[in-house]
């Protein structure tokens, strides 16, 4: 059978690249990008687009019907900083949206189901250096409170239902297709923007604050790879720590000087520096690594000479 891919999200800053490979791996029409508002021209002429809300069952179980869809992929969430300003609405939006999706699996609409994690799972009372796969999970984010519920729900689903949910714990993800919303890793992009732009960024985290970080490309590489492994090597069904490289304010900056010695920083920490407080500093994924033979491409010095590449 053919498979047939709904992406939920599609339009965001992993969706825009997600669609965009899986369209390349099982052919455009295959791969239906859904979203609540349009994206990309690439993306809206590449392949199939259909208007979703994600908080709407009915909206996702038809276009599953319609296009006879066996994977979905929920990419929508509201992110780390947005969500400690509307509570309710993340809760609702990153809960519904998963018990959706989870439950037309049960219920055998859809076969396979990809759902996001994230580091907001740890908290302060989490090791914070190589955070362990399996270790203290005390979130005191809005966001990191709704990702953790998730993933209690992702592996009951499994364990009770049999449903065919796969997860990883994403890091800050860093990209220059498309940019990021929310999120407390976001300055990671907004750097280089600002740095191209203005040869200056006013960063809202101390120069000092370590978080695990990712280049997009290896993000998309390990969804791929999870989602085309055997079942039986999925054997984590909460979610999968994933590291790509950690650093901090001061060491992204050092590194965009090399390229561009006019560039200049200062630091504004904002409410976001409590969010990145509680947060690991850096992630130890020797599982996924040992699971399905994940490994990263992209270190500091690489992503930075990639990001301005592409950006000038
Ligand atoms: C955020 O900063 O909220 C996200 C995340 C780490 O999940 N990028």
């Amino acid at each position: 059978m053919a498979t047939k891919i709904l992406i939920i999200g599609a339009c965001g800053q992993i969706g825009t690249e997600l669609t965009m490979r899986l369209r390349e791996i099982y052919g455009n029409d295959n791969v239906v990008a859904g979203d609540i508002r349009e994206g990309s021209t690439e993306l809206m002429e590449s392949g199939p687009f259909e208007i979703v809300d994600a908080m709407n069952r009915t909206s996702i179980e038809d276009i599953c019907l319609h296009y006879e869809i066996n994977e979905v992929y929920l990419m929508a969430a509201m992110l780390s900083a947005t969500a400690e300003k509307y509570p309710k609405k993340a809760w609702n939006l990153n809960m519904d949206s998963l018990f959706h999706v989870l439950n037309l699996a049960k219920e055998g609409k859809i076969d396979k189901i990809f759902w996001p994690s994230s580091i907001a799972v740890f908290g302060p009372t989490t090791p914070k250096e190589n955070t362990p796969q399996q270790t203290i999970m005390e979130p005191s984010t809005v966001y990191g409170i709704s990702k953790q519920t998730g993933e209690r729900w992702c592996e009951y689903y499994f364990n009770k239902y049999g449903v065919d949910v796969r997860s990883i714990r994403y890091p800050g993800l860093i990209s220059w297709k498309t940019l990021p919303g929310g999120g407390t890793t976001d300055y990671a992009v907004e750097i280089f923007h600002e740095a191209l732009k203005n040869n200056h960024y006013d960063c809202f985290l101390k120069e000092d604050t370590s978080l695990p970080m990712m280049f997009m490309e290896d993000a998309i590489k390990a969804t791929v790879s999870i989602m085309q492994t055997k079942t039986e090597n999925v054997k984590q069904r909460s979610s999968y720590n994933l590291a790509g490289m950690s650093f901090t304010p001061e060491e992204i900056a050092i590194e965009i000087k090399k390229h561009l010695p006019e560039f200049t920083i200062t630091y504004k920490p904002d409410f976001r520096q409590a969010i990145a407080d509680s947060w690991p500093g850096s992630i130890d994924d020797s599982v996924a690594r040992e699971d399905w033979s994940w490994s990263h491409d992209y270190d500091l010095e690489k992503m930075v000479e990639e990001m301005l590449d592409n950006l000038k």
